[in-house]
């Protein structure tokens, strides 16, 4: 009975991507609302999207709020804009891999102005805000499901898109190591080679391309290291100081917590980011027992079963003894 009733709200509350694509049919202007702190899949989701719908003639935009990291600008082109104003009355927003309005906050009350609202999303916790959504946890990327919608509406991946796409996947897979990759997601890669991707630049764009600043950050952060939880756990820190440090900058710490991850013998790894004095960002990864979205859920955070996060209104140090408090009492029970 439980099961059906969950069943039921899951088929309520998601539209299907055939009524979205007939939005974005009948539409003439899209804003697309990757989240802040863009990673490959949100924005590689959008930059597809963006590019698929410009090509069937119509206007679009991604419209962003902060800088996009240096390992996914290749992606860019002239789609990004920070101009609020670029398409004064758009038919539809739609924000992407991307649950809740806080999340492109400064761009929030634009979004709310799209005739129609769109979601498209793969997280775990996000409620149904817009007009139309979809929301599928089961995909290993919001990347997935633009290729679906794609192929949905009979648009051809082209080689551009098929590269923005697989830099999604890639990236939200861990490089297709993560539990989350499936058969389909294979499948779909499958695909976007059929479509002349070449992976190969992808991946040396993503990951052969690094700064040796961020190495010295990562090398800084590391002596932050801290194993608890009987070898179960490990926490690390990057804060302000060490950014002046060692010239490393802090979207340059994504992907610093598979360090953590990749220990022997760790479950969960913690990564905390300094943002103010008092305030500090946590990322958590599990490895293949424990849901780390119910921890964040304990601090109103959000994210999936391997991967989630939350923010603390304290400042580093106490953050790291909060959430080692926390996990160890987590893991006892
Ligand atoms: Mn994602």
């Amino acid at each position: 009975m439980m099961m059906k009733n969950r069943a039921m709200t899951m088929s309520k509350r998601n539209n299907s991507l055939k009524e979205i694509a007939d939005v974005l049919w009948n539409a003439e202007s899209v804003l697309l609302y990757p989240h802040v702190n863009m990673d490959g899949d949100c924005l590689g989701s959008a930059v597809a999207l963006c590019a698929a719908l410009r090509k069937i003639g119509k206007e679009a935009y991604v419209l962003i709020e902060d800088e996009i990291a240096a390992f996914l600008r290749f992606m860019e082109k002239d789609y990004c804009t920070e101009e609020l104003q670029i398409i004064k009355e758009p038919d539809v927003c739609i924000c992407i891999d991307c649950g809740e309005p806080e999340r492109f906050k400064y761009r929030k009350d634009k979004f709310f102005q799209g005739k129609t609202t769109i979601c498209i999303d793969h997280h775990l916790t996000t409620e149904p805000f817009a007009d139309l959504n979809y929301i599928d946890p089961k995909a290993a990327a919001t990347g997935e499901i633009i290729y679906e919608l794609l192929n949905g509406m009979r648009i051809v991946i082209d080689k551009e898109i098929g590269e923005a796409l697989y830099a999604a996947i890639a990236t939200d897979t861990g490089n297709f190591q993560y539990s989350n990759t499936t058969k389909n997601t294979h499948e779909i890669v499958a695909g976007l080679f059929d479509c002349g991707i070449d992976h190969n630049k992808v991946s040396i764009q993503l990951y052969q391309n690094i700064r040796a600043e961020k190495i010295l950050l990562q090398n800084r952060t590391l002596q932050t290291l801290k194993l608890f939880a009987q070898g179960q756990a490990a926490i690390c820190c990057t804060t302000k100081a060490m950014l002046e440090e060692t010239g490393g900058k802090m979207e340059e710490t994504e992907g610093f917590i598979e360090v953590l991850r990749s220990i022997s013998g760790v479950e969960v790894a913690v990564f905390v980011k300094e943002v103010t004095d008092t305030t500090s960002k946590i990322s958590m990864r599990s490895k293949e027992k424990v849901n780390v979205a119910e921890i964040s859920k304990e601090f109103h955070g959000g994210g999936h079963m391997r991967a989630a996060g939350c923010t603390l209104n304290m400042g580093t140090s106490e953050a790291m003894e909060t959430m080692i408090d926390t996990i160890e009492r987590f893991l006892k029970g």
